[in-house]
């Protein structure tokens, strides 16, 4: 089944996780550009959805769906995501579309988070897709030197600039065995607004087409 197929099915099936009455936390990226246009169905039986970006918040307005202000909505029950990568313990990389930022804020306050993905994105170790980071522009050089004492090879994404104004910078060449330390270790560093892991806050389903992981 090709790629495009499969996230399609990832999309639709996402749909079985959404609620009466819910706020539906919405990622961002084609897999989940399939998720909206599902939940287009629903939009008379939810609340509304916050939006983890201005691509994802233009195609849930177009579609008639209320965007909602995650400080007036609380706690979320469920977030619907794609991923870059995804590991056989539900860790993640993220933010190919510089979106990661945002995704993180949503996921961290939803109870259930979904991944969906086409599997291709299904790796033994996470690492062959460039680690994503979002960096306050005037430390990117900073930034960038600490990455190289880590190992990694660090390329800016340039012409790039986030929903938040900021920069990214992409890491090649990592082999992530322990995905957690090294999200730690980034977190710690200033000028570093959010690692582009998943694995501190791992997805709590997977699904690859129509099937859970
Ligand atoms: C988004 O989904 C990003 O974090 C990630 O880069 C992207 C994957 O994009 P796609 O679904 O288009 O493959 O959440």
């Amino acid at each position: 089944m090709s790629n495009a197929n499969e996230k399609k099915q990832a999309g639709e099936a996402a749909i079985r996780y959404v609620e009466d009455g819910a706020i539906v936390g919405v990622g961002t990226g084609s897999t989940v550009a399939y998720f909206i246009d599902a939940l287009a169905d629903l939009k008379d039986r939810i609340q509304g959805a916050v939006s983890s970006s201005e691509q994802s918040t233009a195609q849930l307005k177009k579609l008639g769906i209320p965007v909602l202000d995650l400080n007036a909505t609380g706690p979320l029950t469920i977030y619907i995501d794609g991923a870059d990568e995804c590991d056989g313990h539900k860790r993640l990389i993220k933010g190919g579309g510089a979106a990661l930022t945002r995704e993180k804020i949503v996921a961290a306050a939803s109870e259930k988070f979904v991944c969906i993905i086409d599997s291709s994105k299904r790796v033994e170790l996470l690492g062959r897709f460039p680690v994503p980071i979002e960096v306050i522009p005037m430390a990117r050089s900073l930034i960038g030197r600490e990455i190289v004492k880590l190992g990694g090879n660090p390329v800016w994404r340039d012409g790039v600039v986030t929903d938040n104004g900021n920069w990214i910078i992409d890491v090649h060449g990592w082999q992530i065995t322990d995905p957690v330390g090294l999200e730690e270790k980034l977190n710690q560093l200033p000028g570093i607004v959010t690692v582009g892991l998943f694995a501190r806050r791992p997805a709590d389903v997977v699904l690859i087409g129509d099937r859970e992981m």
